[in-house]
């Protein structure tokens, strides 16, 4: 067996074989059978091109424009310096002070996060992101920021791209040297639908730091500081970037709906520089900030709050380059947008249009517009093979206005509709999930609070529920379990709590926890979870970014560390081959490791035999491989 496994080692079939390997290679000595990466990768292959990918069966399939995506050449090699040097440098505080002396608007690109969690329902690949990182790096090198990370991003890379968020962050980190990274975090719901216990918070947080996160937008799904304040101290004791965020909802200027207005947000903006941000975000999430209420509500946060603003939004209005112009004009510092063809509609406003809407202005932001159409034609390609994730939406609409869905949740919402075969209906949803939010006492919906409202929305219309029968005590009504787990307190509050009538119908006579959820949560002991999480997982190391991702997703983490043990690093495909496997006589290649590539090219499927197997033979580095895989089909 010993033979065999060195044989079969992937060090030894790579030719690296060297004297000192049999003893620095301890795994020899196992005999359990274990297969090299190679096989595991070509096993992926195989599978996916017997049986396909579960995730695009009966989906659109990209069209002849989905050709290999090729990065812009880098203008340089030199690192130029950008925003990362003066936070290495100088550290989170000199940012602030940098940003605020800028004539230019700074400019965040999206297209590694909001981008395609609002436009493909998150399932951009990392090595789609990754090729790109040195064009960035070399020649959009006055960015102020990269958002890649954080959000849906986290989880979905688990569920269903089969990578680890965690080696993202570290690979576009490394060649993207120069440009701060970005992540999105719900404050002490991490990167999750609930809030955990602070020590996971806190842990997270510092894990993030480690592996390269450099701005940490942090926001609580109801607007709640109080709820903000271990993720917030979390990041500035990283000494990272703490950009402290006020979620917008409503109508600012709408009379009728003076719970969000001016004076709430100038409060919450003069509590979050109390807390310790370093930067303001205003957080736009549906796109409802309206030019004439930006230019107001900037221009008061700017002369009452002393700390540098960010501003994002979401474009499913189609007038949020308007907005982000007003809020130029008003002073804003920096403001998100999305890369050409990642933007408009639900995701960020078009990020070359801005350049070229400011070019020769006060705010000319000095990016290159020719670097800008490059790298947007690069993300073009790129986005031709996820046509199965395209949520088919033709045009904005002033409608976001009624319903104040997030970005993100709105083609998501849109598809569970259609799961529930309540296509037709969405219009009745999209008007339901407005009376829902009036019901729970107009509350900010953002991840997890708009999960509980298009939760409570959908179980109305497939039931013929109004508010008027939710709300009626005589009524049977069983609610989804998310909004029993939001009213019982375990989101947070949101300002003035939420309404008599919808908490004594869900709850009855239990009383909820008006204090912060974190209060009651016990902590938790690391590291029995590292020696739990190790026995799962037949003894595997546990490192502290498995940990984390663990503590975020128990199950969600161990179906992908199980998986990843059976397919090896699939996130080294070529993303046509991840969703759909080979064809005759292609070729492809895959590093596996930096300088260490596999060439794999398909020969053959044979035809299923008696057992239901598949044969599908390969040639990998030239040399003829046999995989056999059931036919599941
Ligand atoms: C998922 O959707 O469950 C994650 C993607 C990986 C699933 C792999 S793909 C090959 C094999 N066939 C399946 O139906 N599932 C696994
Ligand atoms: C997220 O939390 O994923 C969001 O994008 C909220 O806007
Ligand atoms: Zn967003």
């Amino acid at each position: 067996a010993f033979v065999e496994n060195l044989l079969k080692h992937p060090t030894f079939l790579d030719n690296t074989y060297h004297t000192k390997f049999i003893d620095e290679t301890p795994d020899l000595f196992d005999f359990k059978p274990r297969r090299d990466r190679a096989t595991k990768i070509l096993t992926y292959i195989a599978d996916i091109t017997v049986n396909g990918h579960p995730e695009t069966a009966d989906r659109p399939k990209p069209g002849a424009e989905a050709i290999a995506p090729k990065a812009p050449t880098p203008r340089t090699k030199d690192t130029i310096p950008g925003t990362r040097q003066i936070l290495d440098q100088f550290g989170p505080k000199a940012v602030a002070d940098w940003m605020r002396d800028q004539k230019q608007l700074l400019i965040t690109d999206t297209t590694m996060r909001d981008g395609h969690q609002s436009l493909l329902a998150t399932r951009m690949r990392s090595i789609d992101m990754v090729r790109v990182a040195p064009s960035y790096a070399a020649n959009m090198s006055g960015l102020f920021s990269m958002e890649c990370w954080g959000g849906a991003t986290f989880d979905v890379a688990y569920r269903f791209l089969q990578e680890c968020p965690w080696q993202r962050l570290r690979d576009i980190r490394a060649k993207m040297p120069n440009i701060m990274t970005q992540m999105l975090l719900r404050a002490s719901n991490g990167v999750g639908y609930t809030n955990y216990p602070d020590n996971v918070v806190q842990e997270f947080v510092r894990q993030a730091a480690t592996s390269g996160v450099d701005v940490f937008r942090v926001f609580d799904s109801l607007n709640w500081v109080e709820n903000m304040r271990v993720a917030m101290d979390a990041v500035i004791k990283a000494e990272k970037v703490c950009e402290g965020t006020i979620c917008y909802t409503g109508d600012m200027l709408d009379p009728d709906r003076s719970k969000y207005d001016l004076k709430y947000y100038v409060g919450m903006a003069k509590e979050l520089e109390k807390a310790g941000a370093h930067v303001l975000g205003l957080k736009d999430m549906a796109g409802l900030l309206k030019p004439q209420a930006a230019t107001q509500l900037v221009k008061t946060l700017k002369e009452e709050v002393g700390l540098p603003i960010h501003f994002h939004t979401h474009d499913t209005s189609g007038a949020a380059i308007a907005t982000v112009l007003a809020a130029s004009a008003a002073g804003v510092d920096c403001i998100d947008a999305a890369m050409d063809s990642f933007s408009g509609n639900t995701s960020q406003p078009t990020l070359g249009s801005i350049v070229e809407s400011l070019r020769g202005s006060e705010r000319d932001t000095g990016l290159d517009i020719s670097a800008i159409r490059e790298i947007s034609n690069y993300w073009e390609t790129v986005r031709a093979h996820y046509a199965p994730f395209e949520s088919g939406l033709q045009a904005p609409a002033s409608e976001v206005y009624l319903h104040e869905m997030p970005g993100g949740q709105f083609t998501n919402l849109k598809a569970q509709a259609r799961s529930l075969g309540l296509e037709e209906r969405w219009h009745e949803v999209a008007q339901t999930y407005a009376d829902v939010n009036q019901m729970f006492g107009d509350i900010v919906k953002v991840t997890p609070s708009s999960k509980v409202v298009g939760d409570m929305a959908l179980m109305m219309v497939s039931q013929n529920l109004t508010r008027a029968q939710v709300e009626d005590p005589e009524t049977d009504v069983s609610f989804p379990d998310s909004v029993v787990d939001m009213m019982r307190g375990n989101l947070g509050q949101p300002p003035n709590g939420f309404p008599d009538t919808i908490l004594k119908k869900v709850l009855k006579d239990e009383k909820p926890n008006l204090s912060r959820p974190g209060k009651h949560l016990k902590a938790v002991d690391l590291e029995e979870v590292r020696k739990e999480l190790s026995t799962k997982l037949d003894g595997a190391e546990i490192d502290n970014e498995d940990l984390n991702g663990y503590l975020m997703y128990p199950k969600v983490y161990t179906d992908y560390a199980q998986r990843h043990e059976t397919y090896g690093p699939v996130r080294t495909l070529p993303t046509k081959t991840f969703f759909y496997g080979m064809e005759p006589s292609e070729e492809i290649a895959a590093e596996i490791d930096p300088g260490k590539t596999l060439e794999i090219r398909l020969q053959a499927v044979a035809d299923t035999n008696e057992e239901g197997e598949v044969k599908v033979f390969f040639e990998l580095n030239g040399q003829p491989r046999t995989i056999r895989v059931p036919n599941r089909m």
